[in-house]
Formats: C-alpha cells, sequence, structure tokens
C-alpha cells in the first residue's frame, strides 16, 4: 500500500470533498481518501498495482480540478 498527499487546485466546498472522495474513492486499490480543503491536499491510500497515480491524478482532473503537486 502506498500513500501519498497531492496538492489540488479548484477545491472549495464540502461538494468538492465528496465529488473527489467518491470517484478517487471508487477506483480499484484506493483504500482511502482524505481530503483537506484548507491545505487544498488530497492523502491517499492506494495500491499502485490497482490504480496508478496517474490513473488517480487524471481521475482528479475529469471532475474539474488541476493536480499541482
Ligand atoms: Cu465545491
Amino acid at each position: 500500500m502506498e500513500k501519498t498527499v497531492l496538492t489540488v487546485d479548484g477545491m472549495s466546498c464540502e461538494h468538492c470533498v465528496k465529488a473527489i472522495t467518491n470517484a478517487v474513492g471508487s477506483l480499484p486499490g484506493v483504500a482511502s481518501v482524505a481530503v483537506d480543503l484548507k491545505k487544498k491536499s488530497v492523502a491517499l491510500e492506494y495500491d499502485p498495482a490497482k490504480s496508478s497515480l496517474d490513473k488517480i491524478k487524471s481521475e482528479i482532473e475529469d471532475q474539474g480540478y488541476e493536480v499541482v503537486a
């Protein structure tokens, strides 16, 4: 299990938190998603053999947010 924290731009409210949590959380191998609006961060725990970090990043961008780091 891999742990990482992404910085994501464009998240502003509970709706954004839900959208990202649901979208990323439904990818295979993703064990946990924790969004922090103040820090603009998305903390992840995932199995890279099932969902690569690139896949997770593109899922976030498909929801309309920008992964900046
Ligand atoms: Cu929002």
